[in-house]
């Protein structure tokens, strides 16, 4: 009996960490950080962004983080009109809807030199890097940012409540079946 039981915590507890793994968290530029030194258009290229997953800018006091709201204002590095602008060194970016992001350094000259990157966001239920067709619309969805963003994560919502659902079902079955 004790063995079903340890048997139905593992299980359980392996279903959670399922359920936790769903969000990932993205350091931009990996091991580099946001650093000039990054191809982020190489580092960006085998990586899937996610609705829920979180971006992540490391960096020293040289450098920030402005956010552009266009692919005109990205590939011109106009840094007049940002969307949001972040300077901590340690900027956590939370990702809640589908759609492309496009971030740049606001130092001076550094936009310029490439410390830029496009982060095209998936729906959470996606599992190949499908084609956004989010540029017809990059005016419209540019809004909202770095804020809570609670309304359109949905699609993660549901994820989450079936694993929550499996994990308690496979708890009480477990539970049934031990004792
Ligand atoms: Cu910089």
């Amino acid at each position: 009996m004790k063995m079903q039981a340890a048997l139905v915590i593992l299980v359980f507890s392996g279903l959670l960490a399922v359920q936790t793994t769903l969000a990932a968290q993205h350091v931009i530029g990996g091991s580099q950080g946001w650093d000039q030194s990054v191809d982020f258009d190489s580092w960006s290229s085998d990586k899937s962004f996610k609705v829920g997953d979180q971006l992540v800018f490391k960096y020293s006091g040289l450098h920030s983080v402005v956010e552009l709201g266009s692919e005109a204002a990205y590939k011109s590095c106009d840094l007049g009109t940002p969307v949001n602008s972040l300077s901590s060194g340690n900027d956590v970016v939370k990702v809640s809807k589908t759609g492309t992001r496009y971030f740049a350094c606001g130092t001076p000259g550094h936009c310029e030199s490439g410390m830029k990157v496009k982060v095209n966001v998936v729906s959470a239920d996606s599992t190949a890097a499908s084609s956004p067709d989010s540029d017809s619309s990059s005016d419209s969805d540019s809004g909202s940012s770095t804020g809570s963003g609670s309304s359109s994560s949905s699609g993660q919502g549901l994820r989450a409540s079936i694993g929550y659902v499996l994990a308690v079902g496979s708890l009480v079955v477990g539970l049934v079946w031990a004792f």
